[in-house]
């Protein structure tokens, strides 16, 4: 085939990368930022490169992410957080604004965002998102974070 085809290499090699974390519920959150931290030093990336940015919950995460953005410091960023629902509507008021910051700095300042957010309706929901059966959605977001960066580099 002769149609040009552009992807992304995982190599993470010379990027300055932001992680922004929340606190709220950080025994989750740790492991999102260790998988996250793992995945990038094996591919590549060097820890020395790396800034965590701590927050009080996911509410506060996308204002960070929008500073560090305009910084232009940053390769890419990773938003790591962790909602688990109540008994109240809260849950989808955090979950929302988050998701709606976090997609709407990405496409105003041109920094790739890996969403790393979970948004789960149980505590056993988010433990098995965070490192065990069903994987770690902080790799999964810091590989997504890292693929967009490489592809957008070549376009
Ligand atoms: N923040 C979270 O990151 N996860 C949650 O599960 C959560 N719950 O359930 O309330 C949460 N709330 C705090 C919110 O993100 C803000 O920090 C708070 O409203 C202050 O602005």
């Amino acid at each position: 085939m002769s149609m040009k085809t552009i992807e992304g290499q995982l190599n993470a090699k010379g990027l300055k990368i932001g992680i922004v974390a929340a606190r709220f519920n950080d025994f989750i959150v740790d492991r999102l930022i260790s998988g996250a931290v793992d995945y990038l030093v094996r591919h590549g990336g060097s820890e020395d490169d790396l800034t965590l940015v701590r927050l009080p919950g996911a509410f506060e995460l996308p204002i960070a992410a929008r500073k560090m953005a305009l910084t232009g410091d940053f390769d890419g960023i990773v938003v790591l957080g962790a909602v688990i629902r109540g008994a109240t509507p809260h849950f989808d008021y955090v979950c929302n604004e988050c998701a709606k910051g976090v997609a709407q700095i990405s496409m105003d300042t041109g920094v790739p965002m890996g969403f790393g957010l979970l948004t789960c309706d149980s505590l056993d929901q988010a433990i098995e998102r965070a490192g065990s059966k069903a994987g770690n959605k902080g790799v999964e977001a810091a590989s997504a974070m890292l693929e967009t960066v490489r592809v957008l580099e070549q376009i």
